[in-house]
This record gives C-alpha cells, sequence and structure tokens, in this order.
C-alpha cells in the first residue's frame, strides 16, 4: 500500500504554516516561543486532514518544548491509519538567532512503519545511496567503517569528508577522523540537514558521524530512504529514558537500527524552510503576503520537488 498523493499538498501546508509560525520569532532569541510559533499552527493543519494520525515522534522532552507528544491523535478521525514525525520547529537556536538552516519537518509512513523512540540521544552514522546495504556498524568504530566506506567508494580515507556535529562528546570521532586524513565539516547544530548532505550527485559529505537526537534520526531516516541512503542508529538511554522506551514498546534497549528497522514503506517528507538554508528558502514575509518554500519527498511516487507558495498573512 501506499500514502495517497493527494496528502503531499496537505502535509507540505502543515509545514509551511508552522514555518511562518516560527518565522514571527526570527532573531528574538527566544527558543521556546518559536517552537510555540511552529507547534500551534502545525498541529492546527495536521487535524484538517481526512485521516486518523497518530505522532509516534515528537519533540519537547529533552528541551521542554511546547510539543507534539508521542501518541497524540491528529487529522479528522476519518480516513487511512497514518503514523507522523515530527520536528515542529528544526533549529531553535538558529530561530533564535537568527541563523541559517531552521526549518519545520514531517515525515509521514503508514501505521506501524515508523519507529516510535522517546525523545533521547541517537547514535548515528549515515551514508548516501549505492552503496552496499548495512556497509557500516556502530560497533566497528571510526577506524574501520572509513576504511570500508573509502573502498566501497574505491577512495582513498584522505578522499573523504565527514559531517560532524560539533560537540566535545564527538572529540574521539574528530581525533580518528583527522588521523585518517579525512576532511571534516562541522556543524553547530540541526542534524537533519547535516545527515542529508550525503545524499545527491556529488554529496557535499559522505558520512555523517555524530550522536544527536533520536526524534532527528528518525525524521531524517525517513527522508534518507527515499533517496536509497542509510543510517544506523543507536538510542542512548538512562535509566528513567529506559521506562520511557519500555512503555513505548522498545525491548532491546541497545539495539542497533538500520534504516530498515526505523522505517518501512512509503514515506512523505516535507521540510519548510524558516530561516534559508541547505533544505529550503526561509519564509519571506511582504506587506500582506508571506512566501514559504518547502522541499517534499513522496517515495512511492517518486516525487522529489521544490515548492514555493505564497500566502495571504
Ligand atoms: C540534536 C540534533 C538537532 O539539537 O538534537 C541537537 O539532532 C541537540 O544536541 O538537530 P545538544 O543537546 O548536544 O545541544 C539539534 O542540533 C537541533 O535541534
Amino acid at each position: 500500500m501506499s500514502i495517497n498523493p493527494e496528502f503531499l499538498n496537505q502535509f507540505i501546508k502543515a509545514t509551511e504554516k508552522a514555518a511562518y509560525g516560527a518565522s514571527k520569532f526570527i532573531g528574538q532569541k527566544d527558543k521556546i516561543g518559536a517552537d510555540k510559533g511552529a507547534v500551534d499552527p502545525l498541529r492546527n493543519e495536521l487535524n484538517k486532514i481526512n485521516m486518523r494520525g497518530t505522532v509516534v515522534i515528537g519533540e519537547g522532552e529533552m528541551d521542554e518544548a511546547p510539543m507534539l507528544c508521542i501518541g497524540e491523535k491528529l487529522g479528522t478521525r476519518d480516513g487511512p491509519e497514518l503514523d507522523i514525525a515530527v520536528d515542529p520547529l528544526e533549529g531553535t537556536k538558529f530561530t533564535a538567532n537568527n541563523q541559517p538552516n531552521a526549518f519545520s519537518v514531517l515525515a509521514v509512513a503508514e501505521k506501524g512503519n515508523l519507529l516510535s523512540a522517546p525523545d533521547t540521544y541517537m547514535e548515528k552514522i549515515a551514508i548516501g545511496a549505492n552503496l552496499p546495504n548495512n556497509l557500516l556498524d556502530l560497533d566497528y568504530g571510526v577506524k574501520k567503517n572509513i576504511n570500508l566506506l573509502a573502498d566501497a567508494k574505491n577512495k582513498k580515507p584522505s578522499e573523504l569528508t565527514a559531517c560532524v556535529l560539533k560537540r566535545p562528546r564527538h572529540d574521539h570521532i574528530v581525533k580518528e577522523l583527522l588521523k585518517m586524513d579525512v576532511k571534516i565539516n562541522f556543524i553547530t547544530d540541526g542534524d537533519i540537514a547535516g545527515a542529508l548532505t550525503v545524499i545527491g550527485v556529488k554529496p557535499v559529505n559522505d558520512i555523517y558521524y555524530s550522536t544527536g537526537g533520536g526524534p532527528e534520526g528518525v525524521i531524517v531516516a525517513a527522508a534518507l530512504s527515499c533517496f536509497g541512503g542509510q543510517i544506523q542508529g543507536r538510542l542512548i538511554l538512562d535509566n528513567k529514558e529506559i521506562i520511557r522506551a519500555k512503555k513505548l514498546g522498545i525491548v532491546e534497549m541497545d539495539k542497533k537500527y538500520n534504516i530498515d528497522d526505523i522505517i518501512k514503506g512509503d514515506v512523505i517528507f516535507c521540510a519548510s524552510g524558516v530561516t534559508t538554508g541547505d533544505l529550503a528558502k526561509g519564509v519571506q514575509v511582504y506587506d500582506d503576503k508571506f512566501e514559504v518554500t518547502t522541499f517534499a519527498l513522496h517515495k512511492d511516487q517518486n516525487i522529489n520537488k521544490t515548492i514555493t507558495n505564497i500566502y495571504k498573512k
């Protein structure tokens, strides 16, 4: 089964409205306000869609943001059962500080096809298309993974580029990468956009290698699956989080999730720019209108497009 293509525009509208809501807070140094600015219109739009939607990936627990929480029911309750992963505002800091790469994003799959994970950290390695299945493994360590990737790409490690989220917790990864002469592109935040840089005809990076948010890991897996990319992720859970994870049906706490364990079947993915970034241009406001740009994917329809719409304020 596939997701009805008619839903695509409705989901695009949902992230567009969320992006516009968040854009009112650009540069205002108010991360919570910006998040809420995105959440309310997002929920409002999603509730207009003829579906029985369930949030399987929400946000908020980790930074106490106003969240669309896991388990929340969305839509008119008349229509197909869909699971939705949302990040109403990816890049709250970017929005608060008027920096690039903030966007509103969601991924949709048919019921049961998206991993429901608690809002915790996730170790992640992501690579692009046309590589052997499950090539890399978090337990191999940086050196072996880089050598495997270099072999598979017929390159030397020194010809590879890695994207790393700049955090002290990644110092050991950076050290290994530098030892192997791998070039590094650091990102300060926003690892959905970061991990997606491994995709494309001439990808900016060969690998994304860092620990970021679990929700972001699931959302990016949905997008990567539309391109034949790969990700492996492992949740990092403390005792409290283990209890939450059990409630969500997670049995094996240290499981390494390959992309097929995170996302199955058809996917709709929409990311609407708040501030201009790698995925989409940011919201542009004119007198009585605003313009918003969305990067949209529908896997089974082979849709990969960037669409700009103009609305009356
Ligand atoms: C991660 C990453 C996100 O925030 O969740 C990060 O996945 C938070 O990491 O893309 P720290 O707790 O180390 O700051 C983002 O970068 C932005 O939401």
